[in-house]
């Protein structure tokens, strides 16, 4: 159990993290020896598995293959509590605190007890939040709820603080796979700002300058899905 144990220390050495998120739902899983291969070349590290809309057991499946061919972290990033596996290292027990569906504060959490209870997956428990991002993306359909306009910096800074006051390990500024706009250096740098624990931003980011910019404004940890789904070639760039 030394995954948020080794974020922190890694922000205490001002180094920055990177994971690389699959969706067992766009990914096939022949394809994962190849596609490892890439992030172990690169300087990601870690991996993140999950999706908003996963069939039952292909979370399972894709886990094992990726930990047959990777000694990084592989961290569950759940859609659904039926994503939950032992094979995986970690999960993020996300709380939705961005939008007010109890499902997601709180009731998909009580569900996913029973299974956690089997397994000795460390459980991190992290505050996400859905910030608008020019489009209608798959988190906010399937948990019926709004994310919080990028204009409303008070409120996403107050959201994330809460977080923190009430015991979180983690902040997620999350725009959504495939965001218009990844979340802004303003809101990055204001959430920073106020906060003292691990920041993590993800949704919208395909270049290595955005990347090197959601560093810079205060990310520790980059989370990166859609473009490496969609151009493999990205991975040249972020060689180790
Ligand atoms: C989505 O933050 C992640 O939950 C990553 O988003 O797929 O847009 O990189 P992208």
């Amino acid at each position: 159990k030394n995954i948020l144990s080794g974020i922190k220390s890694s922000i205490f050495k001002e180094d920055k993290l990177l994971a690389i998120l699959i969706d067992p739902d766009k990914f096939l899983i022949e394809n994962t020896a190849s596609f490892i291969a890439k992030i172990n070349a690169s300087i990601a590290t870690h991996i993140f598995v999950g999706g908003s809309t996963v069939e039952v057991d292909a979370t399972e499946a894709l886990v094992k293959e990726i930990k047959n061919h990777t000694t990084l972290p592989v961290i569950l990033f759940p859609g659904d509590v039926t994503q939950i596996t032992n094979e995986a290292d970690g999960l993020l027990f996300l709380s939705l605190i961005s939008g007010r569906n109890p499902e997601y504060l709180i009731g998909k959490h009580i569900e996913a007890v029973s299974k956690l209870k089997k397994n000795n997956l460390e459980v991190i428990p992290t505050g996400y939040i859905l910030i608008e991002s020019g489009k209608i993306i798959a988190v906010q359909r399937v948990t019926n709820t709004q994310p919080i306009s990028q204009n409303s910096i008070n409120q996403i800074t107050n959201t994330a603080k809460a977080a923190e006051l009430l015991g979180m390990q983690l902040v997620y500024l999350e725009a959504g796979s495939g965001a218009k706009y990844a979340v802004s250096e303003e809101i990055i740098k204001a959430v920073k700002a106020i906060l003292n624990i691990p920041l993590i931003v993800g949704g919208g980011i395909r270049s290595k300058k955005q990347l090197e910019s959601a560093y810079i404004a205060g990310a520790d940890l980059v989370v990166i899905g859609t473009a490496f789904e969609e151009d493999e070639t990205f991975f040249n760039q972020i060689k180790k």
